[in-house]
């Protein structure tokens, strides 16, 4: 999380007043990617990397706005229909107009937000941005009337109306639901979630930053969830997540190659979330691991969503002896979730960032991953 103080001082440089602070995390998931959007289950947890938000009512009708992070001013109207271009600043915008729709009568605000989620890292910095904001409104001009799911339903919402990206829920939901130390199991169908206590002894997990910016704008995210939808039509059932593999194989002459090898990944992942939460049960961290492998054959053969250099980077998870890989969040880039022994990651940090670097002559991140709590106000 970054220094408070630093947004603190820049909001009073600005405006001349003292505001309030609210932070909200980015995410991990430890299995069930692609899969909110089919109705199924997720394994997120909230990080520690989080966007902070220093705020205060301004009395007219005006948003004033400042990043730090990419140093970039915006004023806008609450009311205005179209709000600001850039595309950061539209998360704001679309919150404070989602929120309105919601019946939270929003005022306008002088804020300055920064944060330490890695952008286009698939931890999820946009939902980290829309979880702050929609808190801190809430908090602000709600009294704090709508729940947690709620403001969730309003980042995604934003990305869906303001942004493009047809995401599910699991980004937000963890960064409103977020709980230290838990990773939770989230029902994307019914919203029904449990919290499991992350002690995973004598291992841990870690993720590598490839630097290789994933950015679901104008990607193909919103063309995998198209072709789920085609199949889940064609099934005759609402989502994937109630096809059956006998239904998928019936259907198969009917389906394109393309769109029957994104259902197979779907589906494949539905079991393999089920198989990593018996094993969690059990303690069984290799088999979870062995899931987690799968998931990224899935993902880089059938789903199309991982890069070279991601695959470079869960090979050499592999042969260096991580218990499980994989790309993490929506694909294209980004970072994978490595789960390996304790005793394993000093030698797998120092030897994946030499080949790594030999390879690609580019630096990898090494991100320990801590389980932090979700939107909060500071
Ligand atoms: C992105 C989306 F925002 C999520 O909703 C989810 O679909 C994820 O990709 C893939 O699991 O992070």
């Amino acid at each position: 999380m970054i220094d408070t103080n630093i947004l603190y001082d820049e909001f009073q440089r600005r405006f001349g007043r003292q505001g309030v602070a609210y932070s909200a995390p980015g995410r991990i998931n430890l299995i069930g990617e692609h899969t909110d959007y089919n109705g199924g289950f997720v394994f997120p947890g909230a990080v520690e990397q989080s966007i902070t938000l220093v705020i205060s009512s301004n009395g007219t009708n005006k948003v004033n706005a400042y990043a730090t992070d990419l140093q970039l001013e915006a004023l806008f109207s609450i009311n205005g229909p179209d709000g600001p271009s850039d595309v950061n600043m539209r998360y704001v915008y679309g919150v404070v107009r989602e929120m309105i729709a919601a019946g939270i009568a929003v005022e306008g605000f002088d804020v300055v937000y920064g944060g330490d989620v890695p952008l286009g890292a698939g931890m999820s910095s946009s939902a980290a941005l829309e979880c702050c904001f929609a808190y801190a409104l809430n908090d602000l001009f709600g009294g704090g009337r709508l729940d947690r799911m709620t403001l969730a339903k309003i980042g995604q919402a934003t990305e869906h109306k303001y942004v493009g990206v047809m995401c599910g829920i699991m980004d937000q939901f963890a960064s409103m639901h977020g709980r230290k130390g838990s990773l939770m199991r989230l029902d994307c169908r019914s919203g029904e979630f449990e919290y499991f206590p992350w002690n995973p002894e004598g291992y841990r997990l870690v993720l590598i930053n490839s630097c290789v910016k994933h950015e679901l704008v104008g990607s193909p995210y919103n063309d995998r969830r198209r072709s789920c939808e085609r199949v889940a039509q064609l099934a005759g059932v609402e989502t994937l997540r109630d096809c059956t593999w006998q239904q998928l194989e019936q259907l198969r002459q009917q389906l394109s190659d393309e769109d029957y090898r994104r259902a197979r990944y779907v589906l494949g992942e539905k079991d393999r979330v089920l198989a990593v939460c018996d094993a969690l049960q059990r303690g069984d961290y290799e088999t979870v691991g062995q899931q987690m492998y799968l998931t990224h054959e899935g993902l880089a053969k059938d789903y199309e969503v991982s890069c070279e250099e991601i695959d470079f980077l869960v090979d050499e998870a592999r042969r260096i002896g991580v218990t499980g890989c994989r790309i993490m969040g929506g694909g294209f880039g980004g970072c994978t979730i490595n789960l390996l022994k304790d005793s394993l990651y000093d030698a797998f940090c120092e030897e994946v960032q030499r080949s790594y670097k030999k390879r690609f002559d580019v630096d990898c991140k090494i991100i320990p991953v801590v389980i932090g709590d979700g939107a909060r106000r500071l």
